[in-house]
């Protein structure tokens, strides 16, 4: 249960100062005219059509919004349309077949390009196999791989025949496997015998083999060898060689199947570190329109740009933007397999170099990283083909945006810092790049269509610059249907918090905290159970980490409540600095006048601990969790989730624990 004392009287993160599009930009981009926020207001729902024609249908849809059963609300009913052809077939009928479709760069500097026309075929012969298989329409069919091609070609084979894929980060565990493949039912895996990590060969079929073992049911098994000899490995029962069994389909085609808008087209667990997986239903229409069109209108892509999403794709990030929206419009996705620190610092920006990249988009964490290794890394390289910067996955707050800004993009390139979650499917709030004004650590207001609101505990909207729960006024087409488990828990977790059935207002809940500004621009300050009640002030963890990380030096900050003697909490904060920065006594006075300004004394931290690294989810989001365990000498949960586990012992060492 949330504890609301002092709510309203948090002040807001500072925004930095306002930048405006550049005229060179807002001249070429998708979307530039701004009243393209009052058409969809006079004219929602009606607006979102425009979503929907950038796709292809099978049979066009008869309404566009059915909210006859709120919060279970239907997109684009009675239309029929299948995702695999609107991100492949139709673009080799527009003549476009030689154009390149993804662009993948391996961890061992492999590189591999497949065109619209290579794609088709390599998606038909793993569609045929999969039926081979006895795949059928609506069977979950498990894909555990790491960023290799075979990842979104067996997305798009599943959607072809109408399978919704569920897509098991590489990352996660045999046990996290297991679970997501029993609560979907899933009878099917297309998974690898392993991948590289760093320079390493890193043994994936083990883990396979024990989360196989943990199921009932026979899982039919397709494995993509990844590794040939620096890892043998051999196929036991229900077990396929995905190159041999594409093979044996080789020059196959299957017919993409008309799915109902409302079918659906995957499932996605979401990361959560506590409590059951929640396994989010996303269907068809809805979905692939408003991906379409948040590519098409936020990030600007074009079909003859080359773009680039730096994130993994076993996110819904990587689903939404690596693989259904570029290639729904056309353009050339580029996916890359490791990290951005191997073999050098600087391969995200060698990738941008080589392949001219004109977009790119990333999460904060990565640019507070290549903040921290400092700019002689970017600047190795020519970076001047970026038209457009984008950012998601946590709060930015204004330094690295600016250097972000500044050093990757040249001081020239807007910046979208798009926010959204696994359940609204695709952005809803963000700076419209071709429109808006941007301001540094503000998120946006509400796409046009979508009203995102600030509100208090009783639902009443804030004044702009206090704090409150971020909440969705209405349906989008993007959203979550429901819950894989069951309508009742989706209902439960999103739909009770903020609504008045009785009324017949229903408000989505996205569990975040956020504060707005007189223009209606919403500042994220994170998850609510991320926000310290110090002395009956609640204090954002964002709003004191922001302040530290404004510090000359701090890379990263994490900022997390710890119970004293007195059980009174107390601040600690965790930090980490840019390379060459000794975390001596000034930077910590600094950190602390920098509170002290920008807060105020009640929210000084007790203890400042520097790390190398703070610890990280395999998605890059701090474990803030863990942190608060640490701080309160508390037995540690489970760390497999981590990124980084190593680093537990290192702040440990550090608090001389
Ligand atoms: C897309 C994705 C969702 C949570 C969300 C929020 C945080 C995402 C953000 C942001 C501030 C942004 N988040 N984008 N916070 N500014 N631009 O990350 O989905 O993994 O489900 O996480 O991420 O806290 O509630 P998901």
């Amino acid at each position: 249960m949330v504890d609301r004392s002092g709510w309203g009287r948090d002040r807001a993160v500072p925004t930095g100062s306002p930048h405006s599009p550049p005229a060179w930009f807002t001249e070429q981009a998708n979307v530039t005219d701004s009243s393209v926020y009052e058409t969809f207001e006079t004219d929602w729902p009606a607006c979102w059509e425009r979503a929907a024609d950038l796709l292809s249908w099978d049979q066009p849809y008869d309404t566009v919004l059915n909210d006859d059963e709120p919060p279970f609300y239907e997109w684009f009913t009675g239309g029929k349309l299948n995702a695999a052809y609107n991100c492949v077939d139709r673009h080799l009928e527009s003549g476009r077949k030689n154009h390149v479709a993804i662009r993948w760069e391996g961890k061992h500097g492999e590189r591999q390009t497949y065109t619209y026309r290579d794609l088709y075929v390599e998606v038909n012969e793993f569609a045929a196999a999969l039926r081979g298989l006895g795949v059928e329409e609506d069977d979950v069919v498990t894909i555990y791989l790491p960023m290799i091609p075979e990842l979104p070609i067996a997305m798009l084979a599943c959607a072809r025949i109408g399978a919704p894929h569920s897509v098991v980060f590489a990352g996660l565990s045999a046990d996290a496997l297991a679970t997501r493949m029993d609560a979907a039912d899933s009878e099917y895996l297309v998974t690898c015998d392993g991948y590289y990590r760093r320079g390493d060969a890193f043994n994936q079929k083990t883990k396979v083999d024990n989360a196989r073992l943990a199921l009932e049911a026979d899982i039919e098994t397709v494995v993509v060898d990844r590794l040939g000899d620096d890892l043998p490995h051999v196929l036991g029962e229900n077990e396929h060689d995905y190159h041999d069994l594409r093979d044996q389909h080789a020059g196959e085609t299957v017919d993409p199947v008309a799915r109902d808008a409302e079918d659906m087209l995957f499932l996605m667990y979401t990361s959560g570190t506590t409590g059951e997986p929640k396994g989010v239903v996303h269907t068809t229409g809805g979905y692939l329109s408003h991906v379409a069109w948040t590519s098409h209108a936020v990030l600007d892509i074009e079909p003859e740009d080359t773009y680039w999403c730096a994130a993994d794709i076993g996110w819904i990030t990587g689903h939404s933007y690596i693989v259904y929206g570029p290639l729904a419009l056309g353009t050339t996705t580029v996916m890359y397999e490791g990290t951005p620190d191997y073999p050098d610092r600087d391969r995200l920006w060698e990738i941008v170099d080589r392949n001219a990249v004109d977009i790119f988009y990333t999460a904060p964490t990565a640019i507070r990283a290549f903040m921290k290794w400092g700019t002689e890394y970017p600047e190795r390289h020519d970076l001047s083909s970026l038209r457009l910067l984008g950012t998601v996955g946590e709060p930015i707050s204004p330094r690295p945006w600016r250097w972000y800004h500044e050093h990757i993009g040249g001081g020239e390139c807007p910046v979208v810092d798009t926010w959204w979650q696994t359940e609204t499917g695709a952005v809803v709030i963000s700076t419209l790049p071709g429109v808006d004004e941007m301001k540094p650590g503000a998120a946006g207001p509400g796409l046009p269509g979508i009203e995102a609101t600030v509100v208090d505990d009783t639902g009443t909207p804030v004044e702009p610059g206090e704090t409150g729960y971020l909440v969705l006024e209405q349906p989008w087409p993007g959203m979550a249907r429901t819950l894989y488990d069951g309508n009742e828990r989706y209902r439960e977790e999103y739909w009770t918090r903020f609504s008045d059935p009785d009324e017949d207002v229903w408000r989505y809940a996205s569990g975040d905290a956020a504060t707005v500004d007189d223009d209606g621009y919403i500042t994220v300050l994170g998850r609510i159970d991320d926000v310290i009640n110090v002395s009956g002030r609640r204090l954002s963890t964002m709003e004191i980490e922001s302040a530290v990380t404004d510090v000359t030096g701090v890379a990263e900050a994490a900022v997390v409540g710890r119970s004293s003697e007195t059980g009174n909490t107390e601040i600690y904060a965790y930090v980490s600095t840019e390379g060459g920065y000794d975390p001596g006594t000034s930077i910590r006075e600094a950190i602390i006048d920098s509170i002290d300004a920008t807060i105020g004394p009640i929210a000084k931290p007790s203890e400042v601990v520097f790390t190398p690294e703070l610890p990280k989810t395999r998605s890059g989001k701090i474990m803030r969790r863990l942190l608060e365990d640490i701080a309160n000498g508390a037995e540690l949960g489970d760390t497999s989730a981590l990124r980084n586990p190593e680093i537990v012992g290192e702040i440990q060492a550090e608090r001389g624990d």
